[in-house]
Formats: C-alpha cells, structure tokens, sequence
C-alpha cells in the first residue's frame, strides 16, 4: 500500500527526469542568463560539450523516424582498441582528439597557407559523436560500426548538388578502418587507399594472430589484407611513410604488393622532398575515388608519442600536413585519423594538438573536393 502511494508521488517527478538527447543542431548561443543580466555569451571554445572544433554535435545514430540535422560531412568517433598488437588505448582516440581540437573554431579558422576557411563553405560539417561499440568481442563491435557507416553516410545530405554525406573516423585502433571501407564501397564502389602509415598492415591474417583463431586474424595489421579480399580496395593504394619491420624476409611485401599497394617509405621524403611525395601519391591514385588513412604513427614518436605502436625515424608534423594539404584535388570520399591512444601523451598533448589539426587538413580536402556521383 505504502509503497504504491510512494510511487504514485514520485511518478511526475520520474516523467520530468525523462532522459532526451541533446538538441539536434548543437549549442544554442543564447545568452543563458540574460534574465539576472549577465551576457555571458563570448563565443568561449572553452566552453560546453567537447566536440570536433566546437562543431554543432547532430544526433545521426537516431532511430528511424526521429529528426535529424541534415549534413554533408560528418565526424564519427571509433572507440575501439582491441585489435592492437602493442599498447593498448586508443580507445580513448576520439576523445582525445576532440580535446586537442578545442582551440579550433569556425569563426576564426582562415588559413594562412590556402586563404579558406574549410568551415565557412558550401559543407555543413557536424560531429556525430561516437558509435556505441562493445569492447568484448571484435567481431561484434565490427558489426556496430558498419551500421554505424551505413546509417551516417545512408542519410540525405544538407547539399542538394552532392547527395551522399562523407564521413571523417577518429579512431580507434586501425582495424576500423574496415567498417569505413565497407560502407565507402557500399556508396561509391571500389576506392584506392592513400595509407599514411609506419607499418604496412596488409599482412596476411595467417601470419600476423590467424594462427591462433580466425577472430584473432582480423586485427589493426591485417585489414588492408581483408579489405583486398573483400574487394573493397583498388589495386592503385599506396602507402607513404613506412619505415617499421617486415615478419617475412620477402612474402611480406610480395603479399602488400598483391593487396594493391606500392610504397613510399618513410626516407623517401628526404631523397624527394615534400613536393615528389605529392605527385607520386596523386599520380598513383589518379582517376579513382580515394579513401585516405592516417595511422597517427606515421609522425616521429617525438611529435606524436601516443600511439600503440611506435616507431622511430618517421615524418614530422609539418611534413605530413603540407602532404595532405598538397592532395587537393583528389576526390576524397572517407578518411580517418586513427591509433591515438591519448594516455601516453605528454602534458604539452603533442599527439592530439596534431591529430586534431591532421582531420582539419582531411576536412579540407573534402570540402575542397566535393564528389558528384556516387558508386
Ligand atoms: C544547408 O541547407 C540549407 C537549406 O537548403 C542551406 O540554406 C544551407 O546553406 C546549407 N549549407 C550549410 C552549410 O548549412
Ligand atoms: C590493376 O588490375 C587491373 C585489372 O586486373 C590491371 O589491368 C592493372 O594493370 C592493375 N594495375 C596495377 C597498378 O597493378
Ligand atoms: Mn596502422
């Protein structure tokens, strides 16, 4: 008796603490305590939730039905971290990289090299959040992204000219990179991949953890491997920066080279410079529709120390951002910045103030190459 009068008092109270999700299109720039006269609307990035470059958050994993902001780019985080073959972390990528793209703001983004500001343009540019992934089971948390892809990039997007929004991971070990390319190939076929990257990660699952389960294969070193068999990829991918150890003398690279792929190491830069690294990677990928990944390792350890799988001798920071800038042009139809693992950064956060600034060169490129068709 008691306890039925006990919740039918508390019954309003439960309605009013329904939870709902935040507003679709993001901060409203209200001045919140205007009624006790204080403004303190100053425009602060310091401020509210912490998302990409302070961009209006839109609710795209809503359930069918619900509304949602219409976009034409999108920022989706990929915490996941259980594929890794070194330290684990990255899980934590996308969180990571929102913090370190705080300072970022599309009110004050006019770039000093190419005079644009890739926020004011044509492209509504939002960020999704992160896709709920399980971190118990691989395969499963595969699926979810996939979904994930599918539902964000299935959505109208705000442009009426260029119908399919494009999507911007931040990973997330470098085995999301395979949800990614399904669902660029679901939308516009086959991609050739520019792989920024110290390792190769196209090895053959039987060598690199098939050996102990063929769940254990699908991992942050073999899904270049698997997205070739999945006939995801082009046989016109490159590489550029590599510079980490093969496992097999010769069958390693024999098997990168089956994949699709051709290589730029890492010293190649000093012996062709910024500019020859440029033109080889566009000529490579001439033509085709282009997904670019950027594994965080391919900078030195110095200018990017977080990350699962580190390795020395690699590019600097402003190398590889006057690369990508240098790919404008190319039809870029998804692209991610992955293997951030924000808990070995250092207190200056020298990884994230890079990978943050990395997708807005990404952001570039896509606003500066809008795709027409798709598939
Ligand atoms: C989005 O769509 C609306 C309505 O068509 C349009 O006014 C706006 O310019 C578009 N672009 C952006 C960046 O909001
Ligand atoms: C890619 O494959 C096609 C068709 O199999 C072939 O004609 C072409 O030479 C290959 N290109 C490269 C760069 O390997
Ligand atoms: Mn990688």
């Amino acid at each position: 008796m008691f306890s039925y009068h006990l919740l039918s008092a508390l019954l309003p109270l439960i309605d009013a603490r329904e939870i709902t999700f935040p507003p679709a299109s993001g901060y409203s720039q209200q001045p919140f305590l205007a009624h006790v006269g204080i403004d303190i609307s100053t425009g602060s990035a310091f401020a509210g939730l912490t998302t990409y470059a302070n961009l209006p958050y839109v609710h795209c994993l809503a359930a069918e039905g619900e509304h949602v902001e219409k976009y034409d780019i999108a920022i989706l985080g990929a915490p996941f971290d259980t594929g890794v073959t070194a330290r684990p972390g990255a899980r934590f990528g996308p969180g990571g990289i929102r913090g370190g793209s705080r300072r970022i703001n599309s009110a004050a983004a006019w770039s000093v090299y190419t005079g644009e500001n890739v926020f004011l343009s044509w492209a509504k540019i939002v960020d999704c959040g992160d896709a709920p992934l399980t971190f118990l089971d691989n395969t499963v948390a595969l699926r979810q992204l996939d979904a994930a892809h599918q539902l964000i990039s299935g959505r109208p997007a705000n442009s009426s000219e260029y119908p399919t929004p494009r999507i911007i991971t931040l990973g997330g070990d470098h085995t999301t990179t395979l949800s990614a390319l399904r669902s660029t190939h679901q939308a516009w076929g086959q991609v050739s991949v520019i792989h920024f990257d110290s390792h190769i990660d196209t090895w053959d699952p039987k060598v690199l953890g098939g050996g102990v389960s063929h769940y254990a294969g699908v991992n942050h070193g073999t899904f270049l491997h698997i997205a070739h068999e999945e006939g995801l990829i082009r046989n016109t991918s490159i590489h550029a920066g590599i510079r980490a150890p093969v496992m097999r003398r010769k069958g390693d690279v024999r098997n990168d080279v089956r994949c699709g792929f051709e290589i730029i190491t890492a010293r190649d830069l000093d012996r062709v410079g910024v500019t020859g690294v440029i033109e080889q990677l566009k000529e490579r990928v001439s033509g085709s529709k282009v997904y670019i990944s950027v594994d965080i390792d391919v900078l030195d350890p110095a200018f990017a120390p977080a990350t699962g799988t580190a390795e020395v001798g690699g590019w600097s920071t402003r190398e590889l951002l006057s690369i990508l800038d240098g790919l404008r042009g190319l039809q870029i139809v998804g692209a991610d910045v992955v293997e951030v693992a924000p808990v070995y950064d250092n207190v200056g956060e020298t990884t994230v103030l890079a990978a943050a600034e990395i997708v807005q060169s990404l952001l570039g490129l896509m606003v500066h190459g809008p795709v027409i068709t798709a598939a």
